[in-house]
């Protein structure tokens, strides 16, 4: 049995009744549901295939979906809950409102399929690293081993997306700084933004790189002909604000390395990618993934796992269950 041992809490708690404080390892396993869901596997394959058949997309979708809710206070499908009168979830944060609603089916028919077979058992935060895995694998990426044993959590608020998530208009030290605060370094930054080999990002992400750059230069110096081309081919000025364009122009369905190749040349879409090729810390990361596929593979693999141990709580308490619907907390007696 392979475990991964994520970190030891001191319960505070326990301390401020004057009991002994008491310290636990929560870990995560490989074989977790082997004995309570021995189909977990074979099911979720099935439904993300199936899901993956009717449109590509979906792969991208997910991933970002497990990124975002593993940033955001930990991997505990916080990112899924809805807004409630008087909370604005996590999902609803302006940096999250372009979250796709087909990834998010897919981890609802994933969760559908699983209660079936296993009810109350199997949790929406193992799931969305289940879906994640599975539609990677799909879409050309790595198999890699998974860890469970995550719980679901029962709070989401727009502000704390708003204060963790990275975007595309930081400056690379704010975004290598965001990553440290994370306890990741900026290989694993790098290896992880490889996830942008698959997906899109709307016109408002990028469009300002072709129209309205800096007072002084229209057009990004950093952006080469062809992507400049491209780009006004996809967001024309007054571009309906739904348009996207793809993440890597080469092989935008491809779960390859030719996302750091792009960079190479000056084809990046997101300004923070492309500075990934132009700032001095992360250039030869970007060099050495654009070279070697499979290197990428293994860092990319074990940087997903490390952000999968992200906050997790294994131990049932107040702000943890396994919900029976990954868009609603359980109803509490
Ligand atoms: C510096 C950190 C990051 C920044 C600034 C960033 C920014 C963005 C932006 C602006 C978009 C486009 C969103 C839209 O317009 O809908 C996007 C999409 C995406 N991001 Fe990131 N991202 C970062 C890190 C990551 C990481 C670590 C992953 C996963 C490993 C990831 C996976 C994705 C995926 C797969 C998409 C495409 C989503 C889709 O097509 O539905 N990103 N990102
Ligand atoms: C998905 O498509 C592939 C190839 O067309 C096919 O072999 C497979 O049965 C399909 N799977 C599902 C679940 O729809
Ligand atoms: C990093 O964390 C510090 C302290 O919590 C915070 O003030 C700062 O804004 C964070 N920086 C970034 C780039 O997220
Ligand atoms: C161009 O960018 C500047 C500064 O970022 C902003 O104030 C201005 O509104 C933008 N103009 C257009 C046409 O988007
Ligand atoms: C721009 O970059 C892309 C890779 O994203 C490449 O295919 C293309 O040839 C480059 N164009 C020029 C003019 O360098
Ligand atoms: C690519 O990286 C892998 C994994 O680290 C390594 O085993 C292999 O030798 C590298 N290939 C080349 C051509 O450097
Ligand atoms: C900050 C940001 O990008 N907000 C956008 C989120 O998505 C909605 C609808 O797609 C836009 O109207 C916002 O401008």
């Amino acid at each position: 049995m392979v475990k991964a041992v994520v970190a030891w809490f001191a319960v505070a708690a326990l301390l401020l009744q004057g009991t002994l404080a008491t310290q636990f390892s929560t870990e995560l396993r490989s074989d977790y549901y082997d004995l309570s869901c021995p189909e977990l596997q074979s099911t979720v394959a099935r439904t993300s295939w199936y899901k993956y058949n009717n449109s590509r997309v979906v792969a991208a979708g997910v991933l970002r979906i497990f990124f975002h809710d593993c940033w955001v206070t930990g991997c505990d499908a916080s990112l899924m809950l809805m807004s409630t009168p008087g909370n604005e979830a996590e999902k609803d944060a302006q940096e999250n409102l372009s979250i796709s609603g087909d990834g998010l089916d897919a981890v609802t028919q994933a969760k559908l399929a699983v209660e079936e077979i296993c009810p109350g058992v199997v949790s929406c935060a193992d799931l969305i690293t289940l879906v994640a895995r599975e539609l990677i694998i799909l879409a050309g990426g790595p198999r890699y081993q998974l860890f469970y044993g995550r719980l679901d959590g029962r709070t989401s608020r727009a502000e704390d997306a708003v204060a963790f998530l990275p975007r595309a208009r930081d400056s690379m030290d704010q975004l290598i700084q965001n990553f440290a605060n994370q306890s990741f370094s900026i290989r694993e930054m790098v290896a992880l933004l490889g996830g942008h080999t698959i997906g899109f990002a709307h016109c408002s992400e990028f469009d300002y790189r072709i129209y309205n750059y800096s007072s002084t230069v229209k057009v990004d110096p950093l952006m080469n002909s062809t992507a400049v081309e491209t780009a006004l081919g996809v967001c024309p000025i007054g571009v309906d604000v739904r348009i996207v364009g793809n993440l890597d122009n080469t092989t935008p369905e491809d779960f390859d390395n030719a996302y750091f190749q792009n960079l190479q040349q000056r084809g990046g879409v997101l300004e923070s990618d492309q500075m990934l090729y132009e700032h001095p810390l992360t250039k030869p990361f970007v060099n050495m993934y654009a070279a070697n596929n499979t290197l990428w593979y293994q860092d990319f693999v074990a940087a997903m796992e490390k952000m999968g141990t992200m906050n997790v709580r294994t131990a049932p308490g107040p702000d943890a269950e396994i919900r029976q619907d990954c868009a609603f907390i359980n109803p509490r007696p």
